[in-house]
C-alpha cells in the first residue's frame, strides 16, 4: 500500500498515560483529529493485547483514523488493524508481507542502512529514531539529531516518520530537516490538555 502518513503520529501505550485511563486518552486524541495512531503495549499479554487493540480498532473506525499495530503481526491480522510497525529484532519484513499482503508496514530504523534495507525489502514507511534524548524507550541508540534525518531523507524516497524525544518545543525542526510525520509519546500522553497540545503542535506544520 502506498501510504502518505498524516503529519502527526500518536503512539498510544498504557504505560504512558499517567494517572488517566487509556479509554480517556484514546477519546481525547481522536477528538483532537488524531488520523494516525499506533497501539504499543509491551508489558500486556496477548489476550489483552487483542482486547485492548480490538477496543482502539473501533474507536479509530468510527474516526477515519488508521491503525497500526506495534510489534505484533497476528494482533494486527486479529483486529483488523491497517497496519503493523516492526523493529529490527521483530519478523523481517518478508515475512510479515506473507502474512499481511498490502497492508501497511512500517520499519524501525536508526541509521542509514537500515533505512536503505528497509526500503528496498518494501517497507510502506521507516521510523527514524531516536531523533532526541528520551527516557520512554531505551533503543540502544544515542539522538539521532536533525542532520542525520537529513541524510535518511536524502537517502529514501519512502515516508519518513521521525520518533524519539519530539515535542512541542522540536517539532518543527524535525519536520523542517524532511521527515514526513512526527511520532508522540510522552509530550502528547502527558499534556494535561491533549487537544490544546496537538493543536500547538499542528499550527507549527
Ligand atoms: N522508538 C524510538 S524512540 C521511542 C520509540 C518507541 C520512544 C518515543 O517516545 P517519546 O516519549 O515520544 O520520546
Ligand atoms: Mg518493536
Amino acid at each position: 500500500m502506498s501510504l502518505s502518513p498524516p503529519p502527526l503520529y500518536a503512539v498510544l501505550d498504557p504505560d504512558q498515560t499517567k494517572s488517566r485511563s487509556i479509554e480517556e486518552v484514546l477519546r481525547e486524541l481522536l477528538r483532537a483529529g488524531v488520523k494516525m495512531l499506533q497501539l504499543r503495549a509491551k508489558a500486556l499479554a496477548a489476550k489483552d493485547f487483542l482486547a485492548l487493540a480490538k477496543f482502539v480498532r473501533s474507536a479509530t473506525d468510527s474516526h477515519n483514523c488508521r491503525l497500526i499495530v506495534n510489534d505484533r503481526v497476528d494482533i494486527a491480522m486479529a483486529c483488523d488493524a491497517d497496519g503493523v510497525h516492526l523493529g529490527q529484532d521483530d519478523l523481517p519484513l518478508h515475512a510479515g508481507r506473507k502474512l499481511l499482503g498490502d497492508k501497511i508496514i512500517g520499519i524501525s530504523t536508526h541509521d542509514i542502512e537500515q533505512a536503505r534495507q528497509a526500503q528496498s525489502d518494501g517497507a510502506d514507511y521507516i521510523g527514524f529514531g531516536p531523533m532526541f534524548g528520551t527516557q520512554t524507550k531505551d533503543t540502544g541508540y544515542g539522538a539521532r539529531g536533525v542532520d542525520m534525518l537529513k541524510e535518511i531523507r536524502a537517502a529514501v524516497t519512502i515516508p519518513i516518520v521521525a520518533i524519539g524525544g519530539i515535542n512541542e518545543q522540536n517539532v518543527s525542526q524535525v519536520w523542517q530537516a524532511g521527515a514526513d510525520s512526527a511520532a508522540f509519546i510522552s509530550d502528547i500522553l502527558g499534556a494535561t490538555d491533549i487537544a490544546g497540545k496537538i493543536a500547538r503542535i499542528m499550527q507549527q506544520r
